[in-house]
C-alpha cells in the first residue's frame, strides 16, 4: 500500500482555460509580480491587487475541472494507500473535480482573509478594498492568497506527508517557486520514487527519477490508470 503525494501547478488547469504564470503570454507577462503578488504591492495599490484577484476569481468560476483533475480524484477514491494533493493553484478545480484530501498551499481566490484578526470567510465574486471583516468589523479584507515573502499554508502537514511518501509526483509546475520546488529533493531524501508530469522538463526536472511529457489531460489519466491497474 503506497502513500502518494502530488504537487500541482498552473499546468494542470491550463486546459481548463486558466492562464499559467510564466508562459510567454502568461500572467507575469501581463502584470509585474511585485505589484500584484507581494504584501508591499498590496500596501502600495490595494485596488490594483484586489482587481487582479477579482479577475482571477471570475476566470476560476467560469472554468470547469478537466479530466486530469478528475483522474486525481479517482486515484484518491480507488487507491488503497493515502493520496494527498498539494496545489499551488488558487482556483477550486481540484475540489470541484472531486478531490477531498487537498491542501491549497498558496491560498484560494474563493477565500477572503482579515489582515487585522486572521478570520477567513467566503470571498464575494467581487471584493472591494476596505470590505469589513464579518468577525471584527475592521475594514481589512484581503484576498486569502500567499504572496511572495509570506509563509505558505500547512507546511508542517505537507512535510509530514512527504516524510511518509512512497511516490511523489509534480504535475504542471515550472519549479521556480520555493518551497514547493524543493519538495522533490525532500521526497527523494526520504526514499520516495519521484515523477515529473509536464509539457516540458521543469527547472528542477533533473532531480526526478522519471518524466512523463505531454498535456496533463492525456498524461495524468494515463498515469492514474497505470497506478490503479498495477494494484490489481
Ligand atoms: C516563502 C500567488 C518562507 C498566488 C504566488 C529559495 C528557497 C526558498 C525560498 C526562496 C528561495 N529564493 C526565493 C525564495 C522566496 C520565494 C521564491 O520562491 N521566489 C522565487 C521566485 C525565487 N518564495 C516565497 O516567497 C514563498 N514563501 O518562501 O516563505 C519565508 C517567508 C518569509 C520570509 C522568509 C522566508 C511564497 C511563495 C508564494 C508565491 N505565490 N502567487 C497566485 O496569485 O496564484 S507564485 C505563483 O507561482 C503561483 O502561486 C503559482 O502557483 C506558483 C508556481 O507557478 P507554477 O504553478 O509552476 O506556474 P508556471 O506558470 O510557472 O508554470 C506552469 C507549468 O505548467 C510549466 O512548467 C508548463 O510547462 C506547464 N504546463 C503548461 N500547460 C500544461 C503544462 N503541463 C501539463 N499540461 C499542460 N497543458
Amino acid at each position: 500500500m503506497s502513500n502518494i503525494v502530488i504537487l500541482t501547478g498552473a499546468g494542470i488547469s491550463a486546459e481548463s482555460g486558466i492562464e499559467t504564470f510564466r508562459a510567454e503570454t502568461g500572467l507575469w507577462a501581463q502584470h509585474a509580480v511585485e505589484d500584484v503578488a507581494t504584501p508591499e504591492g498590496f500596501g502600495r495599490n490595494p485596488e490594483l491587487v484586489v482587481e487582479f484577484y477579482n479577475a482571477r476569481r471570475a476566470a476560476a468560476a467560469a472554468a470547469r475541472p478537466n479530466v486530469a483533475h478528475e483522474a486525481l480524484a479517482r486515484l484518491e477514491a480507488e487507491h488503497a494507500g493515502e493520496v494527498l494533493v498539494v496545489t499551488q493553484n488558487v482556483d477550486d478545480l481540484h475540489e470541484r473535480g472531486g478531490t477531498r484530501n487537498l491542501i491549497h498551499m498558496h491560498g484560494a481566490v474563493g477565500s477572503a482573509l482579515c489582515a487585522a484578526c486572521d478570520h477567513r470567510w467566503d470571498a464575494p465574486l467581487v471584493m472591494v478594498v476596505g470590505d469589513p471583516c464579518p468577525a471584527c468589523n475592521a475594514p481589512a479584507a484581503r484576498p486569502d492568497i500567499v504572496w511572495f515573502g509570506e509563509m505558505p499554508y500547512q507546511m508542517e502537514r505537507i512535510f509530514e506527508a512527504l516524510s511518509r511518501a512512497d511516490i511523489f509526483v509534480a504535475i504542471g509546475t515550472s519549479g521556480n517557486v520555493y518551497p514547493a520546488a524543493g519538495f522533490v529533493a525532500e521526497a527523494a531524501r526520504v526514499g520516495a520514487k519521484t515523477l515529473e508530469i509536464n509539457l516540458e522538463r521543469s527547472t528542477v526536472g533533473s532531480q526526478f527519477d522519471d518524466m512523463l511529457l505531454g498535456p496533463a489531460t492525456q498524461t495524468v489519466p494515463a498515469w492514474v490508470n497505470g497506478i490503479l491497474d498495477g494494484a490489481k
